[in-house]
């Protein structure tokens, strides 16, 4: 593999109708998981992803194995959990205001993750492994799990990534700063947006957040600031990247971070500078926004070729 995810994935109803979640009668299916949307995103650029996580014994769990298998995400290390269900996640349309979501996952399979189900050898063969802020909030064991993947990538020269993903409908402010902070110091690379950046570090300017993060051990922190694009911080300095686009219509920004990690792990795979690895994010999470679910707007490699017609980035 290039890259091995993990973390958990739900199902995700959609409502078709504006409003609150309470006058909605109709609903989209789609998939819903941030680890497996970068997983997703990767395989989409031409790369080999795996995704590591537990789903259970039900219609739910087979409709994501289904989907992950059919766009060629490697799932032989997800484990089937008979007694917990796949977890369920309902969003809200809104024109204005923020849409609300409902997570139906607590005790769910996924959130039974532990770190006995990993494979040494399967992570230590990847370049690169990434998580997400979400799967510690999930439970112990999965927080544990967590940090087991970190330590096997360590010991076996395994680059790091980690999308702090704040989600404070998991937890609460305070132990989601707590415990991510332990898990900085251990990655190499960390992708917050800016106001995760801020949560973590009480800085609102991304650059002096970056820093900070930086100085807490992490190796190459890139911060996204939506319409400004990103800004990175790592052993040789600053670095910005203005956005790639400028939508006219964001369908839905959420997905855009994945997209975004999608992007900028497909550059470092590729051997990209790092300024090329952050545009190369910002256009793939713009993709991404066009879209209701989060991963159907995720570009091929080829499309995002054909986003820049006369610039070839490839190498
Ligand atoms: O990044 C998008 C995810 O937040 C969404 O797909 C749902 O993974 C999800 C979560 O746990 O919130």
């Amino acid at each position: 593999m290039d890259v091995v995810t993990l973390g958990e994935t739900m199902v995700l109803f959609a409502a078709v109708e504006m409003g609150p979640l309470r006058f909605a009668n109709t609903f989209e299916k789609h998939l819903a998981g941030s680890e497996a949307n970068v997983a997703i995103g990767l395989a989409r650029l031409g790369h080999l992803a795996g995704w590591i996580s537990r789903v259970g014994d039900d219609e739910f769990g087979q409709y994501l194995l289904y989907t992950l298998r059919g766009e060629g995400v490697d799932i032989s290390r997800v484990g089937i959990d008979p007694e917990a269900p796949t977890g369920v996640v309902f969003k809200e349309k809104r024109e204005v205001g923020a849409r609300k979501i409902m997570y139906y996952r607590k005790g769910s399979a996924a959130s039974r993750l532990e770190p006995e189900q990993l494979d040494g050898d399967y992570i230590g063969a990847a370049r690169i492994l990434h998580l997400s802020g979400i799967t510690p909030a999930l439970s112990e064991s999965a927080a544990a799990t967590v940090h087991r993947a970190i330590d096997i990538a360590r010991e076996r020269g395994v680059t790091v990534s980690f999308d702090p993903n704040v989600r404070l409908r998991l937890w609460d402010r305070e132990t989601c700063r707590r415990v991510l902070r332990q898990i900085v110091p251990k990655v190499d690379i960390c992708l917050p947006g800016d106001e995760e950046a801020e949560i973590l570090t009480g800085e609102s300017d991304p650059v002096r957040a970056a820093q900070q993060l930086r100085d807490l051990g992490a190796g190459t922190v890139v911060v996204k600031v939506g319409v400004e694009g990103s800004v990175a911080v790592s052993e040789n300095g600053l670095e910005r990247v203005p956005a790639a686009m400028r939508l006219d219509r964001v369908v839905d920004p959420v997905g855009a971070g994945d997209g975004f990690a999608a992007g900028f792990l497909s550059g470092r795979l590729r051997g990209f500078s790092l300024a090329e690895s952050m545009r190369l994010g910002n256009i793939v999470g713009a993709f991404a926004m066009t879209v209701v679910g989060d991963i159907e707007g995720l570009p091929t490699w080829r499309e995002v070729q054909e986003f820049r017609p006369g610039q070839d980035v490839s190498r």
